[in-house]
């Protein structure tokens, strides 16, 4: 009776153990069949009341029974947590071949890039791109541009003067005065560079803004090589042919003197607000070397003569991308700078 009874619980728990699905199924099938009120501990109870020799086979019977499925539990359960662990695993697993992920970049701001692009043609021609710095002498940023100190262009830039009697270059033009006192004649040379002035900020106006100044000292220069050039350099920033013409322009270290306008690429010299409905935007000044420059350099006027000129390089990057302020480019705001 009880011997059935057993086999039949065996038989019924092995089904059940292999059936459970989950930790939580097993634990429940182990609380009902072999926990301490489970129905193995039932059945023993029987085995009181059994003849001695009875008992002892019965009882030996019931332990094994026991035995084999405490045996089976474990492995179920051992299965269970090989299978989590596996999951876990799986989960973490990392691939320590795979590529990084590649950093944020940055990029160049539209300044830097056409400066880099008008250094490249230039240096292509075999021209030096010079530097110079920002605090400048009175003398470099004026009176060796032929500009002396009663002289009224001096307010035509309003100047940031030092306490120490320097100044904030007001133009990139003081690169010329130190281009030819340290290379002498002939020269060709670029300089790129911030320049400042004591303006009102609009639109169109900063107080500190990019220049590029240039300049050829040679044997018997011409305005034909200067437009030539100042085509060359524009045509390459716009990726197009330019039209351009000059128009008389008053520097003190230039004579004759122009500002140099292109049509405007816009609206094809039509008119429209770019160009304020002229057809013409002014890019920037220009001329031949006054012959006072050269001499107060140190240069000959009448064995060498040249052409100088100076862009609005913050301007050009302007009118090239149709930035229609120029307190963006120095906003540092991101919004604006990631579109290049
Ligand atoms: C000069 O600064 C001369 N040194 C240029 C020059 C060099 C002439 C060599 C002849 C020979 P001007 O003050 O016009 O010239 O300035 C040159 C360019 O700088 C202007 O055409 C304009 O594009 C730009 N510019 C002038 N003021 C500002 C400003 N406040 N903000 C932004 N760009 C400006």
């Amino acid at each position: 009776m009880l011997e059935a009874k057993l086999s039949e619980l065996e038989a019924r728990a092995r089904r059940e153990l292999q059936a459970a699905s989950t930790p939580e199924q097993l634990e429940r099938v182990r609380v009902e069949i072999l926990g301490r009120k489970g129905e193995l501990a039932e059945i023993s109870k029987g085995l009181g009341k059994l003849p001695p020799e009875e008992r002892a086979r019965v009882g030996k019977l019931l332990n094994s029974v026991k035995q084999t499925l405490e045996q089976i539990l474990e492995q179920r359960k051992a299965a269970f947590e090989a299978a989590a662990t596996q999951a876990r695993l799986q989960a973490e697993w990392v691939d320590f071949t795979l590529p990084a992920p590649p950093p944020p970049l940055g990029h160049l701001h539209p300044i830097s890039r056409i400066q880099a692009e008008i250094e490249d043609v230039f240096t292509s021609l075999g021209f030096t791109v010079l530097d110079g710095p920002e605090v400048e002498t009175e003398y470099n940023n004026f009176d060796a541009l032929n500009i002396p100190a009663d002289h009224p262009a001096r307010d035509m830039q309003d100047t940031f003067w030092l306490t120490d009697g320097n100044l904030l270059r007001t133009h990139t033009s003081p690169v010329q005065v130190r281009g030819m006192l340290k290379h002498g004649a002939p020269l060709r040379m670029i300089a790129p560079g911030r320049v400042f002035r004591n303006e009102e900020v609009d639109a169109s106006h900063e107080h500190t803004f990019y220049q590029l100044e240039g300049m050829m000292i040679d044997r018997e220069v011409s305005v034909a090589h200067l437009v030539y050039f100042m085509k060359t350099m524009l045509s390459a920033v716009f990726h197009r042919e330019v039209t351009v013409r000059l128009r008389p322009g008053y520097f003190p270290f230039v004579e004759p003197g122009f500002e140099l306008e292109v049509q405007c690429l816009l609206c094809g010299g039509a008119g429209c607000p770019v160009c304020k409905y002229g057809g013409w935007v002014e890019q920037l000044g220009c001329g031949l070397v006054h012959p006072n420059v050269l001499r107060m350099s140190g240069i000959d006027p009448d064995e060498w003569n040249g052409f100088a000129f100076g862009l609005g390089l913050t301007r050009l990057v302007m009118m090239r991308y149709g930035i229609d302020d120029i307190r963006y480019l120095q906003s540092g705001d991101l919004r604006f700078l990631n579109q290049f």
